[in-house]
């Protein structure tokens, strides 16, 4: 996942203590000008190489190919990523500022005499901290947004996946483990307060993921907040296939209608994507109180048909592997 290995940004108390307690270590060693110079530029390089790195940690989120729209979208609901950008550019700026004032200094620093060297030198540490602390408050952001991006779900956007809604109880979890569980592989993650279940099964060769999101596509559009709403426009990124798992029984605590008014909702909402609707729970169907129209009906209690609506999100997704050849 793109966030999963930012460092932690230092603070510019943090930054500055490091830079010049360095510096007073390499001029130690040295005497007299030379002892200036070197501080000098121990304090500067060790202040925008920092800085610097700080921003390069991150991908660039102008460019597509760096950060998925899926991610750019998800990041949103978070963080601000406008902010974060900004930020970021602005201790850029700070970096390049602090390898000015280095080259400012250096000449000052040379066929002069100590005291006056020592006094260019402490006047370029007072500008190189002043330059530190007018990022500060751009450091914390970016050290906040690190911590809070970095736990989203490992999702390979570029997977063809599919994407389970439907109320709360229908049966949602109980069918992405059913199909991944087989295959071995299945997790959840911490996503806002809840967690987002996310699975991979195989089809001739092509691995494909299911993706299971409590909170978001289990409500109407109405009663989700604004995270919430934004996450659900990052999925629009993410999702090649829509299922929407009906319990007709209704023994999930939701009336039917409110189910299908769901449906709807999504089918409206993810209008590029196949969306093909599941009546779940088939086994109870003496309790089914209407007769529903679905695409496909399974139980996953019993396992009937759960295969066959597996087979039908695969073809409706019609994936073709893109080949190097045709990039
Ligand atoms: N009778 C019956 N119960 C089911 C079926 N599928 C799931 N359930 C049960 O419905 C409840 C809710 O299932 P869950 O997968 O947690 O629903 P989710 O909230 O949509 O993820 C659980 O008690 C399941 O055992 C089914 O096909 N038939
Ligand atoms: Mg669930």
């Amino acid at each position: 996942m793109i966030f999963e290995d930012l460092p932690t940004t230092p603070t510019s108390e943090e930054l500055i203590d490091k830079a010049f307690s360095r510096a007073a270590r390499a001029g130690k060693a040295k005497h007299s000008l030379e002892a200036q110079q070197s501080m000098l530029q121990t304090a500067a390089n060790i202040i925008s190489d920092n800085l610097e790195n700080v921003v390069t940690a991150w991908p660039d989120f102008a460019y597509e190919d760096d950060v998925h729209p899926f991610y750019y979208e998800l990041a949103d609901a978070i963080v601000d990523v406008d902010r974060l950008r900004q930020s970021l550019s602005e201790v850029m700026w700070a970096s390049r500022k602090a390898r000015e004032i280095h080259q400012e200094y250096q000449p000052k620093l040379r066929k002069t005499d100590v005291d006056t060297a020592r006094k260019h030198r402490k006047q370029a540490f007072a500008r190189l901290a002043d330059i530190v602390e007018q990022v500060d408050d751009e450091l914390i952001y970016i050290n906040e947004s690190r911590n809070d991006l970095r736990d989203l779900p490992e999702i390979n956007p570029d997977e063809p996946t599919i994407v389970v809604a439907g109320y709360p109880n229908v049966g949602k979890s109980s069918f992405v483990n059913d199909v991944t569980n087989a295959r071995g592989e299945t997790a959840s993650y911490p996503f806002t307060t809840r967690g987002i279940g996310l699975g991979h099964f195989e089809r001739d060769h092509i691995r494909y993921q299911i993706v299971d999101t409590p909170g978001l596509l289990d409500r109407p559009p109405a009663e989700r907040n604004e995270i919430e709403t934004q996450a659900v426009s990052a999925i629009e990124h993410l999702a090649d296939c829509m299922l929407v798992v009906l319990d007709p029984s209704a023994e999930c605590g939701y009336p039917i209608e409110s189910q299908l008014e769901l449906r709807d909702a999504i089918a409206d909402r993810f209008e590029d994507v196949p969306v093909l609707t599941i009546a779940n729970k088939v086994d109870r169907r003496e309790h089914w109180n209407a007769d529903i129209e679905a695409d496909h009906e399974m139980s996953v209690e019993t396992g009937t048909n759960v295969e066959a609506v597996l087979e039908a999100a695969v073809e409706a997704i019609d994936y073709e592997p893109r080949l190097p050849f045709e990039e």
